[in-house]
């Protein structure tokens, strides 16, 4: 006989404790609202944060801006702080906003269904527990599916094979022949990382990245005093850091032309910093700088041209057993092969079965490319809220700055819900067709869509994951929420 566990509400549910989460949940507690629960698959917080251990980790966003503006951390270690610093600092604001209660680790969602009669999500755990919700608030993030290479042979590869988001810590590169694929933001910081101390490093190569100076540096202990002395010192660097940020959204989205100043810098860089012309080449990128993500190093391209590096441009034919064999016939031996190829993201699929009204599914409905309105809420999903959902991801300032703006907004709509006493909340269709349009238009003039490929994109080419200006304007739509655009349904 099979015992269906009895069912228990919930307000709010938040699934995943990353940044969003763990925002969201501040968000409602800050505002009096403690009937809420957080499900965690993992057994501490931190998302992405928690996940991404490669060697060389950290953020390329200045941690004064990656982090909450009301939780300023005058302890940052340096500019741009390492992965531990990061899961540190979500632990301490876990534990500072009395959230651990809130979260149920080790539960992972199966799926969720609306149920139109009650007005409420039926979430279905992977342990078989149900719980239900009036309010479903996705924190899953974008970047948490790894992407596995489509290479012939990759399964045949004899030795050890490393994902950058899953990386085996216990396995130790000293002295090894290696292979990374890949030379995106995560390459970047991997491959300096782990050069000198393996035995030869073979790159491989698809697209260069545009690197630019990283103005890194550590801070202090009489800087981390200051800070901690006089917060408002703190926040006037976050603000310089903030702006200087937004003035690249001027050349990315408003006159992709400008960037070609940006390009100036960007090739300086390369010509001062690599000495070979026949490798200067190979690495200068022939696209518009910020199509892809503009990657800051100090020691990309030193560590490219180390005795015991190798830049390969040659295409990947096959991975064979013990090594890496490219198009023009040459196999190089490899015992570790590390994978820096990024994300399942363009096409951002639920982080989970979706089941709307008439039981839509999320991922059919987005089956030519995901839409939101303001990228939190899908019409036919009533009562449903994604955080950094489609179109809100950042080229170039911190995700930190946006998550808030959208908890914010949650927190508005769930307050109109509560005054209103409504029991469903769905966007209008015609409200988020009109904001799609729109948001196509002005990315259609990007320097995104100057005809590169990259993770921002579908494959038919569609931009569903980047917000097309400036993030202060993101803020101002999502200051609250507007009743005009949904369509209201009153409890009984
Ligand atoms: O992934 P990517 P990532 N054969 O998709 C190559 C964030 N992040 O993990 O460009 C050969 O950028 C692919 O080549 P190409 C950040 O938002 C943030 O590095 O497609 N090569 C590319 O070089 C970032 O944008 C931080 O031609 C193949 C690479 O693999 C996002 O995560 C740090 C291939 C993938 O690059 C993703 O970055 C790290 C194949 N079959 C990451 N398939 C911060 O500091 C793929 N490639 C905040």
């Amino acid at each position: 006989m099979v015992h269906e566990a009895p069912a228990e509400t919930q307000r709010v549910l938040i699934v995943g404790a990353g940044f969003a989460g763990l925002a969201m949940g501040i968000t409602l507690k800050e505002a009096g609202i403690d009937e809420f629960t957080i499900l965690e698959q993992a057994d501490e917080v931190g998302g992405t944060w928690r996940d991404n251990r490669y060697p060389g980790c950290g953020c390329d966003v200045q941690s004064h801006l990656y982090s909450f503006s009301f939780e300023p951390n005058p302890r940052w270690s340096r500019m741009f702080a390492r992965q531990e610093e990061i899961l540190q600092y979500l632990v301490h604001c876990t534990d500072k906003y009395g959230l651990r209660p809130h979260i149920r680790f080790r539960t992972a969602v199966l799926d969720a269904r609306f149920d139109e009669p009650t007005g409420l999500w039926e979430v279905r755990t992977r342990a078989g527990d149900v719980i239900r919700a009036r309010v479903l608030v996705t924190g899953c993030g974008v970047l948490s599916r790894p992407s596995y290479p489509d290479i012939a042979g990759l399964s045949t590869f004899a030795g050890k094979t490393f994902h950058s988001a899953d990386w085996d810590a216990a396995f130790p590169l000293e002295g090894r022949t290696v292979a990374v694929i890949g030379t995106g933001a995560s390459a970047v910081q991997i491959i300096p990382s782990i050069a000198p101390k393996v035995a030869r490093l073979a790159v491989y190569q698809r697209t260069p990245p545009w690197v630019l100076p990283k103005p890194d540096r550590e801070i202090g202990a009489v800087e981390q005093a200051l800070f901690a002395r006089v917060p408002a010192l703190q926040k006037a660097l976050r603000r310089v850091i903030y702006w200087q940020r937004e003035a690249l959204v001027l050349g990315l989205a408003v006159e992709p032309r400008l960037m070609k100043i940006a390009e100036a810098v960007g090739r300086k860089y390369v010509e001062e910093s690599v000495a070979d012309p026949a490798l200067r080449a190979k690495v200068l990128p022939t696209y518009a700088m910020g199509c892809k993500r503009i990657v800051p190093s100090n020691d990309y391209y030193g560590a490219l041209q180390r005795e015991n590096v190798e830049v390969v441009t040659e295409p990947i034919a096959e991975i064979r057993a013990n090594g890496v064999l490219t198009r023009d016939g040459t196999e190089r031996q490899a015992d570790a092969l590390v994978l820096a190829t990024g994300f399942q993201a363009a096409e951002h699929v639920a982080p989970f079965e979706l089941r709307g009204r008439a039981g839509a599914r999320l991922d059919e409905v987005w089956r030519d490319g995901a839409e939101a309105y303001l990228g939190t809420t899908v019409s036919g999903f009533p009562n449903l809220f994604m955080m950094t959902g489609p179109n809100t991801l950042l080229g170039h300032s911190s995700m930190v700055f946006i998550i808030e703006a959208q908890a914010r907004y949650v927190l508005s709509s769930i307050r109109a819900m509560r005054e209103r006493r409504l029991k469903l909340v769905d966007v209008r269709a015609d409200a988020q067709a009109r904001y799609n349009e729109r948001l196509q238009e002005r990315l259609g003039k990007t320097v995104w869509a100057s005809g590169c490929t990259s993770w921002y994109k579908t494959r038919s080419g569609k931009n569903t994951m980047l917000w097309p200006g400036f993030t202060f304007e993101y803020r101002l739509r999502t200051r609250r929420f507007e009743p005009r655009d949904y369509e209201l349904v009153p409890a009984g």
